[in-house]
Formats: C-alpha cells, sequence, structure tokens
C-alpha cells in the first residue's frame, strides 16, 4: 500500500471514531398493538393507604373492560415485552436518542379503529395518527400503520431541562373516549451525547426512572344523565388506593420521575412526595402541578430510605384514592 493512501485511511478510521458519537443516530424501532383488556383498578381489593377506611363508592366495582397499547418483540406480534409494574396501564415507554428516528409498526388487534398520535416528536400529516382521511389517522380494526417519527433538536430536552424528557402519545380517533379507553404511553428523548450507549438510549446520568400518569378513568357511560362518583377512578398508572406497585429506588441512586396528567376539569393534580423534594428545571419543591397533558420531568436523589406515600394533593382526589407508596430501599 503507498504511503499516502495508508496516512489518508488512518486519518480516516480516526476521524470517524471521534464523530462516531456525534454522527450516530438510530432507527428505533417498536412494534405496538392495541389490544382490548379487563383492567383491574385495585388488584388487592383493598385500600392499602389507609386499611381500615375501605375504598369507599369507589370500591364498589373494580374490574373494567379496557383498552391497551401493548408491545411485541417483533412483526410476529406474537411475544409481548412486559413493562414494569410501575407502569400500571400506560402503553410501552419509546425512547430515542436525539436525532433519532422512531418507526412505530401499530397493529390495531381491537373491534374499532384506533390510531398512535404522539407528541412533541417530528411527523409529517401520513404520521401524524390524527386529523385526516389517511390510514394512519384510524387504523381499521385487523389492519396495521407504521408512524415514522423523528426526534429531532425541536423534541429533545431544551437548554433548561434535565438529559431526558418525556412526551406522551395517545389515540386520536375519538381522543376524549380512547383516553378514558386507556389507550395513552410515552415517549421519552434523550438528549444527544447522554444516553448510556447507542443500543440504550436511556439517560447515562440516572440510575432509575418511574412514569406516573394521574387521571381520573370516567367509567361512566358516555351519555348517561346521571354520572356516578364511584364511576369516577381517580388513579395513578391506573391504581387506586395505593394499589400501583414497583416504585422502588435503592438508596444512593439517582431517579427521575416523568410525570404525566389527562382528562377534563377535575384533572388538576398536585403530585406530591412524602420523603423526599424535587428538582424541576432548577426549582425545588415536593410537589408538581400537573393539567390534562402536562408533560413534567423532575429528578431527585434517593438518600433517605423508607417507604413513602406519593399521591395527589388536591383534597377531593386524596379522598378518592389518588395515592400510592414508593420506596427507597
Ligand atoms: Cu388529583
Amino acid at each position: 500500500m503507498m504511503k499516502t493512501t495508508k496516512i489518508f485511511l488512518s486519518i480516516l478510521l480516526l476521524t470517524l471514531l471521534i464523530t462516531h458519537n456525534s454522527v450516530y443516530s438510530a432507527e428505533r424501532i417498536y412494534w405496538i398493538a392495541a389490544e382490548k383488556v379487563a383492567w383491574n383498578y385495585a388488584p388487592s381489593r383493598k385500600n392499602l393507604i389507609k386499611p381500615g377506611a375501605g375504598m369507599g363508592v369507589w370500591g364498589k366495582k373494580l374490574i373494567y373492560r379496557k383498552y391497551r397499547y401493548i408491545q411485541y418483540t417483533d412483526s410476529n406480534f406474537n411475544k409481548i415485552i412486559k413493562a414494569p409494574e410501575s407502569m400500571g396501564i400506560l402503553g410501552p415507554q419509546i425512547r430515542a436518542v436525539e436525532g433519532d428516528t422512531i418507526k412505530v409498526h401499530f397493529y390495531n388487534k381491537t373491534d374499532k379503529p384506533l390510531s398512535m398520535h404522539p407528541h412533541g416528536v417530528n411527523y409529517e400529516k401520513k404520521s401524524e395518527g390524527a386529523d385526516s382521511s389517511g390510514k394512519g389517522a384510524e387504523v381499521r380494526p385487523g389492519e396495521k400503520y407504521t408512524y415514522h417519527w423523528q426526534a429531532d433538536a425541536d423534541s429533545a430536552p431544551g437548554a433548561n431541562d434535565p438529559s431526558s424528557i418525556v412526551w406522551l402519545y395517545h389515540s386520536h380517533v375519538d381522543p376524549v373516549k380512547e383516553s378514558y379507553d386507556g389507550l395513552i404511553g410515552t415517549i421519552v428523548i434523550t438528549k444527544k451525547g447522554y444516553q448510556r450507549s447507542d443500543q440504550d438510549p436511556r439517560p447515562k446520568d440516572i440510575d432509575v426512572e418511574f412514569t406516573t400518569l394521574f387521571m381520573v378513568f370516567n367509567e361512566n357511560k358516555a351519555n348517561a344523565k346521571i354520572q356516578h362518583e364511584g364511576e369516577l377512578k381517580h388513579s395513578i398508572n391506573g391504581y387506586i388506593f395505593g394499589n400501583l406497585k414497583g416504585l422502588t429506588a435503592t438508596k444512593g441512586q439517582k431517579i427521575r420521575w416523568y410525570l404525566l396528567a389527562m382528562g377534563t376539569e377535575i384533572d388538576m393534580h398536585t403530585a406530591h412526595w412524602h420523603g423526599k423534594t424535587v428538582v424541576e428545571n432548577g426549582r425545588r419543591t415536593d410537589v408538581v402541578e400537573l393539567l390534562p397533558a402536562s408533560m413534567k420531568t423532575v429528578d431527585m436523589v434517593a438518600n433517605n430510605p423508607g417507604s413513602w406515600l406519593y399521591h395527589c394533593h388536591v383534597n377531593d382526589h386524596i379522598t378518592a384514592g389518588m395515592s400510592a407508596r414508593w420506596q427507597i430501599k
């Protein structure tokens, strides 16, 4: 080999190695189905926050027909990827690094047209999952559709954000009905350079991430004249009265909380932690305000071992069981 060719090849290799981290962008591929399921708002059938108090009118009926987004390993839609217990009713968490593309193969296994409409990421009209006569806006029962989304700079954490931020996705054929159905999930975008590795888009400066959706699921019939209070399930990730499990960290870990809300006028929630405070974009607090479709990301360090309350601080919602526990071990 000629000397100049050798030098040229060496420089090229070095350049590729140096720039790899900044030019690398992945295609994150997901297989997600919508399915009809039976959902139990309190699997223990107990008020686990105040055992003596019971669950009042909210405990009369606990199991309902819901719809959920479920993740599969591949295009056969045979093998489910089980979500962490703490995700509850939420759909699979879609992840990408700034600069990546996201491809979601959606399979509607239910009995009505549904879609996947993302917040935050960049898309063309055919991948909006809403507001058109295109196939992606209404995926019919038994049909499949592939959404193409870009995690561009405008989807990624801004100057005052932490190293990753959360976005919602949800079905948007009849968005009101479908949010109560349970067709809601999250997208987490990590700032470029902060991913753990090219294969693992999770933020490298954080040890554990928890995602919680504060929402009152209205199980009353849409046109019912009388709306029964007991049919208003004041839930965190679809669980009431302490039935949400898996919010467990180890002492010393850095925890990131992704906070969401959905719903209507009664869905003004104030997420409150006992035992620890959080930092929200530089602001220290232990209560974070959420309104329908709010998406907030806050951090804490798990340095106070214990089993702690995590609840909505709105009085009526405390009564209705919008409470959970989280642990530092
Ligand atoms: Cu609330």
